[in-house]
């Protein structure tokens, strides 16, 4: 389903309240108070329309986050945002199979215990869908404690034959697609080279914030691609392939697919490129008030390269650091605060941006490379709001 098509209203409709926070009414519904401090209020954005709500997830439908709403550093199992592009399969435990097929000295079958009883992994990755974007607030987003077992350790253990290019994850999930007025059956799938595939951070997961992972992402297995954009991360997987060609499918040839233009050896030219490793990309979500205290938060999301700064400009004023939260880790979101100090009454605008240690610098929306298509929405992106 695409992102932008959704109009969901609904878990969080108590946030109809959205209005409410709009409006800038002094009352913050009670319902909110508990993920606030004694006394904190939420500050509300003048950027966020009064139409904008959130809905609780259902089978088949996106659901994103309430981003205003986000106060921990793990987002919780029922708060994660949901992508499913072909709606959502049940898979039985107890029958199910993950086999690893293809170019391998060994072709291997799992069991959901077998793949238990392997070495138990943990993970602290966040990710965001590669349509994410302001539009939604950045809603399209998590950030959670996976365990699960080591890909590259099973395929070392199926062997991996000479001349393989690509390894293909396929999911339970299956959709129609139409091409050239044909309509065949396919399920969800990715591919991505053997050399990313034998990273030695990308986990099998059957477990996310200590639970059987949900049947909304993946039930009973997923790939999690530690630093990748969530198009990635196969839920419901079902078979890993091994072969000797690009594979080519929807989802790695014509969607989750950038077309932007480039320089190419000195030559202008429109390019595309498959959605992998996610953009360098901060973003403000809430501003808080305590005692005339004021304080922004916001989050990081990239690669997993270590940051240099973070940083906010207050209507146009010089970059201020902001902090980052100790409980960040390579792969999780990076979450950040600022102390705002004594904004004057009025309309503001305040916009973070991102450095990491090579000295990329997250680009406002003016330096950003003119594409067509919406994926990988990383430019700055300036919030407004009253004080
Ligand atoms: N099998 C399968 N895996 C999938 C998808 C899907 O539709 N089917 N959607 C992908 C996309 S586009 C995203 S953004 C993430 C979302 O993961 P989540 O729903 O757990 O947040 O799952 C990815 N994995
Ligand atoms: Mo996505």
């Amino acid at each position: 389903m695409n992102p932008h098509d959704i109009q969901d209203s609904g878990r969080r409709q108590v946030l109809r309240g959205a209005g409410v926070l709009a409006a800038g009414a002094a009352t913050v519904p009670g319902w909110i108070l508990p993920a606030l401090a004694q006394g904190e209020t939420l500050v509300p954005f003048t950027d966020v329309p009064e139409a904008f709500q959130v809905r609780g997830k259902r089978p088949g439908a996106t659901h994103y986050q309430d981003t205003r709403l986000i106060d921990s550093h793990i987002t919780s199992n029922d708060d994660f945002y949901v992508v499913q592009h072909y709606g959502q399969p049940e898979v039985d435990n107890a029958s199910y199979r993950l086999r690893v097929t293809g170019m391998v000295d060994r072709e291997l079958e799992f069991s959901l215990d077998d793949l238990m009883q392997r070495t138990a992994v943990d993970l602290q990755a966040g990710f965001e869908c590669g349509g994410n974007s302001p539009g939604l607030f950045n809603g399209l987003i998590g950030n959670a404690n996976w365990r699960g077992c080591s890909l590259r350790s099973m395929l070392e253990e199926a062997g991996i034959q000479e001349g393989a290019k690509e390894v293909v994850f396929f999911g339970a999930d299956v959709g129609m697609e139409e091409i050239r007025e044909r309509e065949v059956e396919k399920a969800f799938a990715r591919s991505m080279s053997i050399a990313d595939a034998m990273r030695p951070d990308n986990l099998l997961a059957y477990e996310m914030n200590g639970e059987a992972l949900p049947i909304f992402h993946g039930k009973p297995l997923r790939l999690l691609v530690p630093g990748w954009y969530g198009v990635s991360n196969v839920k419901w997987l079902t078979q890993i392939h091994v072969q000797d060609t690009r594979y080519m499918g929807r989802f790695m040839g014509r969607d989750y697919v950038t077309l932007k233009r480039v320089m190419v050896g000195g030559e202008e030219r429109w390019v595309e490129n498959s959605v992998t490793a996610i953009q360098l990309k901060s973003a403000i979500v809430r501003v808080t008030e305590l005692g005339g205290e004021y304080s922004v938060l916001g989050f990081v999301l990239n690669d997993g390269t270590p940051l240099q700064s973070v940083e906010v400009s207050v209507d146009g004023g010089p970059w201020q650091p902001a902090e980052l939260s100790e409980e960040n880790t390579q792969y999780s979101w990076k979450l950040f605060t600022f102390n705002w100090d004594n904004p004057a009454p009025g309309d503001h605008t305040i916009v973070s941006r991102v450095t990491d240690i090579n000295g990329n610098i997250q680009p406002t929306m003016d330096e950003f490379p003119e594409k067509v298509s919406r994926w990988e929405n990383y430019a700055q992106f300036p919030r407004t709001l009253t004080i």
